[in-house]
């Protein structure tokens, strides 16, 4: 029968159909001249009977016999393309039928109106440009609303797994989240910041430094900005960097990362009771924004944001300690508060963000600042929490080079190995206040994703150094 056809065909249709039969090595185009007309958002009912090419990648196939229909995604959303054998070429029929989820390439086609596709029309293929044929089919499904497939078979595989609508969505809210708290900051007259990620000294304990070859030095990556924001406090007065952060965490949690980005902001003048006033009205300006921008993206995560009523609640430390005491807890005033142990805390108003204020002294870094004389072993620090989950910490810093060096030499710190800090000190560093976000642990909070490695592109911890 093939024979008999080829025999009616022109010579053109002949080569073609040679081509179809050989499409088990589909053929793959260069880019060449051919550019984008249209998004698949922009291919509308407006557009019928209009010729367009529209680009990007297959993310779904459904093959009806006579009929296929293909679903191209860009980075927007999808259009539908429908090949029936009446209406297409046989080479453009053959090429859809051969084709694999992920593919990506080019549609000219023609636009017809249809009710049940994406803004009422599709596309009826005239010509395709394979660019990039899908060799193997993925061990996941891009509509797939579960992240129910092992994580590593994902992260290995991260560039694709992020075609997936789940994730498309979470950052999408990731965007609009380091928009937001950038335009925020701005407003309130804050300058953006960059400061050296290789440095020479701890600021945050060093258990957690990674160490890194600097010439013929011993160098560390940044565990925090910390020590530089503040400095620039003396010179800019309001400052914030949106960074890495490199811990050497050896646990393997749900919510520590090797490197992480923060949010870290310093602000003159001020003391730790403004801060987390900053804080707390950033995350409330943050939670409208997603609501704004955001509401497909919450549609697909399942996810309806709560209203955000400030002030967050305040709790003390003092306070929980005692009030995990009374709930018969084995903990101690000095003792860390546990995620594991918040968790037992029976009180509706850890239900959401709220802050930890006033810690001990002793457990915090040494740039944090004492309480005012006869209660130093409180420091005016705070952690804002969601739920169980800590998703930042900041406080009034010391500004004084005495108590600098007191609080030093108390941790036990070689004070000659901070030399390059502490001599700005003798130029007035003036009163201060700051915090640091963790901006996965933020996204956790805002998408109810429980693996802080959902939230990362390229996660890194413990047991992962690549992709
Ligand atoms: P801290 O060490 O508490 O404070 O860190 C601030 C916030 O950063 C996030 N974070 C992490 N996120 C993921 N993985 C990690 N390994 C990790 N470590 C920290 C958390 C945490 O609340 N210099 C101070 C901040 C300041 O006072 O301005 C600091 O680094 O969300």
């Amino acid at each position: 029968m093939l024979s008999a056809l080829k025999v009616k065909l022109t010579y053109s249709i002949k080569l073609n159909t040679i081509q179809a039969l050989k499409l088990s090595e589909l053929k793959q185009d260069e880019l060449g001249q051919w550019r984008r007309t249209h998004y698949s958002y922009e291919v509308n009912v407006s557009l019928t009977g209009r010729e367009v090419i529209v680009m990007g990648w297959v993310s779904t196939i459904r093959d009806h016999g006579n009929t296929q229909f293909i679903v191209v995604r860009d980075r927007y959303s999808d259009v539908q393309v429908v090949a029936k054998k009446s209406e297409c070429t046989e080479q453009v029929f053959e090429q859809i039928r051969q084709l694999r989820e992920h593919t990506t390439l080019a549609v000219r086609g023609k636009v017809r109106s249809q009710q049940k596709a994406a803004n009422g029309a599709e596309v009826i293929p005239l010509e395709l440009k394979i660019f990039s044929i899908a060799k193997k089919a993925a061990p996941f499904l891009v509509q797939s609303k579960t992240l129910s497939v092992g994580i590593d078979t994902r992260l290995n595989l991260r560039a694709v797994d992020l075609r997936r609508n789940v994730l498309q969505s979470v950052f999408h809210i990731r965007h609009t989240t380091l928009n937001t708290i950038r335009d925020f900051l701005v407003k309130q007259g804050f300058i953006e910041i960059n400061t050296p990620k290789m440095i020479a000294t701890a600021t945050e304990g060093g258990a957690t430094l990674f160490p890194i070859f600097y010439y013929d030095r011993e160098a560390f990556l940044a565990q925090s900005p910390q020590l530089y924001k503040e400095q620039l406090t003396m010179a800019f007065e309001n400052v914030f960097e949106i960074g890495p952060i490199f811990r050497a965490e050896p646990s393997r949690t749900n919510r520590h990362l090797s490197e992480a980005t923060s949010i870290d902001v310093e602000q003159a003048f001020v003391d730790y009771n403004d801060i987390m006033s900053l804080l707390e009205r950033m995350i409330s300006h943050i939670v409208d924004s997603i609501k704004e921008k955001n509401s497909n993206d919450l549609d697909c995560l399942g996810l309806e944001l709560p209203n955000i009523n400030l002030p967050f609640p305040r709790h003390s430390y003092s306070n929980l300690i005692n009030k995990l005491q009374a709930i018969g807890e084995t903990i101690k005033w000095g003792d860390d508060l546990s995620p594991q142990i918040m968790k037992n805390l029976p009180d509706e108003t850890m239900n959401a963000f709220y802050f930890i204020t006033d810690w001990p002294t002793a457990v915090k870094p040494f740039y944090v600042k004492p309480k005012s004389v006869g209660s130093e072993r409180l420091c005016e620090s705070f952690d804002l929490m969601y739920r169980s989950l800590e998703i930042s910490s900041g406080s009034t810093r010391i500004n004084r080079k005495d108590d600098l060096l007191e609080r030093m030499r108390k941790q036990g710190l070689n004070t000659q190995a901070f030399d390059y800090h502490l001599r700005v000190f003798d130029y007035g560093v003036p009163p201060h206040a700051g915090f640091g976000v963790g901006l996965e642990r933020l996204l956790m909070a805002l998408t109810a994703i429980e693996n802080i490695r959902d939230v990362t592109l390229y996660p890194r911890d413990i047991d992962r150094l690549t992709p």
